[in-house]
């Protein structure tokens, strides 16, 4: 992608700090109004306080922008008909001068584009429940193998398949670090039962590691994942059981595509009464801060 195509907000442009890219499907489909515009504005003051610059990135009017104001924000939460946009749906949305959401994968390849550095969302996409027969591989993956950009995320969804997520992961030479724990997280709940086999316990050696991969000559990006506070961790069994029954519903309802990740992290919050949500802010809240202080620990 080009850089002179993207919209880049005077406020990101001018910084003198380092800029971290936040993603804006988790707003648009990912959490329910208000909250979704709470979280974005929280997750921002969040980097902000780390000594970084936030950028939210989103197109709107068909136009790619690095940095939402906060009432372009307010926009992409509240809009009808704003398209969830993974990377190949960004042409599609700019020629048609459409609205949309970046998927994490659309956003990697945005702010690699800005030459940002460092991204924080969620939970990325990554290989379905089913991949072996539907081939449900979220567009998430390659742009975090390909791009070089730090994606700090709460680990997978937590419906994915973990295993072969790792598993792609190492195919397509991404390292995995988890932060301040040996286990892969799951999301809503700390632990999956899966180690990635890099333990970091600083940013400073999250940068470096970056920095090392830049200075080789060894192309693509770097995934960090930070499990959420214990104390907003769904139980493992809860978090389980919510997801075999919001699969079995979206099976039944013969729900597939993108369709499925906004089906699933709705359903899973009605099943969980409301605590899932509770825990996916909690979880891109702490996300933003450790992505917020890898980033200064970048710039140092
Ligand atoms: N993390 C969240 N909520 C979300 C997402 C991530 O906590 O809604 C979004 C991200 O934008 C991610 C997308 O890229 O879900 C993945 O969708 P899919 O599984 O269809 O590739
Ligand atoms: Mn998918």
């Amino acid at each position: 992608m080009k850089s002179d195509q993207l919209w880049i907000a005077p406020r990101v442009r001018e910084s003198k700090q380092p800029v971290v890219a936040l993603e804006s499907t988790i707003i648009a489909h990912g959490m329910p109004y208000p909250v979704n515009v709470e979280t974005a504005l929280a997750v921002e003051r969040i980097v902000a306080a780390q000594g970084a610059t936030p950028a939210t990135l989103g197109i709107l009017d068909g136009r790619i922008i690095v940095g939402l104001s906060t009432d372009e924000i307010e926009r992409i939460a509240t809009a009808g008909g704003v398209l969830k946009a993974c990377e190949r749906d960004i042409p599609i949305a700019v020629a048609h001068g459409a609205n949309a959401a970046t998927t994490a994968g659309a956003s990697l390849a945005i702010a690699a584009a800005a030459g940002i550095a460092v991204f924080v969302t969620g939970g990325i996409g990554a290989v379905g429940p089913q991949a072996s027969t539907d081939f449900d591989v979220s567009a998430d993956l390659p742009a975090i193998a390909e791009y070089p950009v730090i994606t700090v995320c709460a680990g997978a969804k937590a419906f994915m398949d973990i295993g072969a997520t790792l598993e792609w992961l190492e195919t397509h030479r991404v390292p995995v670090a988890t932060w301040g724990s040996d286990e892969f997280p799951l999301f809503y709940s700390r632990r999956s039962g899966f180690s990635s086999g890099w333990r970091v316990e600083s940013a400073a050696e999250v940068a470096a590691v970056h920095q090392a991969k830049r200075r080789l000559g060894l192309d693509g990006g770097l995934l960090v994942a930070v499990p959420l506070p214990e104390e907003q961790a769904l139980p493992e069994e809860m978090t389980h059981s919510a997801i075999r029954e919001s699969l079995r519903q979206a099976g039944e309802a013969g729900i597939s595509g993108k369709a499925l990740t906004p089906f699933l992290l709705s359903r899973i919050k009605e099943l969980t009464g409301g605590r899932s949500l509770e825990s996916n802010i909690a979880l891109i809240r702490n996300n933003a801060r450790v992505g917020g202080q890898i980033a200064a620990a970048l710039a140092y």
